[in-house]
């Protein structure tokens, strides 16, 4: 029987990315909501590792199964590094992508395109059944566009500028984006790290 893998997140667009990157593992996935999982872990590390170890070890605690968590964001130089762990709660949770958007814009208005250089980063962190941790990490760096361009992806993917293909993120068809992202490096990493540990 195939071992049943637990991805903890309530993001929709993350989970889309994570079963494409993820459906050559020799395992059943299962979001938290098809687990059945019901938690609601506080963010409350300093870095993109804590927070995706919190997150992992909160949905281990409810079931038997192999837990992975992802914990990303986007880092703007110019910004010091803003909104980094913040992303998801940057202008407030519920606040629209297209009002956060436009407000990261609008922070670098005037800025030229030398000084608008940004990085995606994803750390997804493994917690195995027996307790075992193990993590990877994965950038992709890019530039803060003047406008929102694409409909594809989520989040800050219409602002995220990739100058060697001409377009934003959100311009890439999800399995484009998956080849180069943040999220499609850490997920190959960890996918040989659970092939290593597990025989999987
Ligand atoms: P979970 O904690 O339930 O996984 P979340 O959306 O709260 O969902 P994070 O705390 O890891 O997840 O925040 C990540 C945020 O960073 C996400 O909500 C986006 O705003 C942004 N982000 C991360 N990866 C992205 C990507 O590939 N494209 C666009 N935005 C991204």
């Amino acid at each position: 029987m195939k071992k049943k893998l637990v991805f903890a997140t309530g993001n929709e667009g993350k989970m889309r990315e994570i079963r494409e990157i993820l459906k050559d593992l020799d395992v059943d996935i299962y979001s938290l909501k098809e687990a059945g999982i019901q938690m609601d872990a506080e963010e409350n590390g300093k870095t993109f590792e804590e927070n995706a170890l919190i997150k992992a070890r909160a949905a281990a605690e409810h079931t038997d199964a192999i837990v992975l968590a992802d914990d990303s964001g986007l880092e703007i130089d110019y910004l010091g590094g803003e909104p980094g762990v913040y992303s998801a709660r940057y202008l407030g949770e519920d606040t629209s992508y297209r009002i956060k958007n436009q407000n990261l814009i609008d922070r670098l208005e005037g800025v030229p395109a030398e000084q608008r250089t940004a990085r995606f980063v994803c750390v997804i962190a493994a917690v195995l059944p027996g307790g075992r941790v193990l993590t990877s990490r994965g950038t992709i760096e890019g530039i803060i566009g003047t406008e929102e361009r694409g409909e594809g992806g989520f989040g800050y993917d219409p602002i995220f500028f990739l100058p060697e293909y001409g377009c934003s993120t959100a311009e890439l068809s999800m399995e484009q984006k998956n080849v180069i992202s943040h999220r499609g490096k850490a997920l190959r990493e960890m996918k040989e790290k659970l092939r290593d540990a597990l025989a999987l």
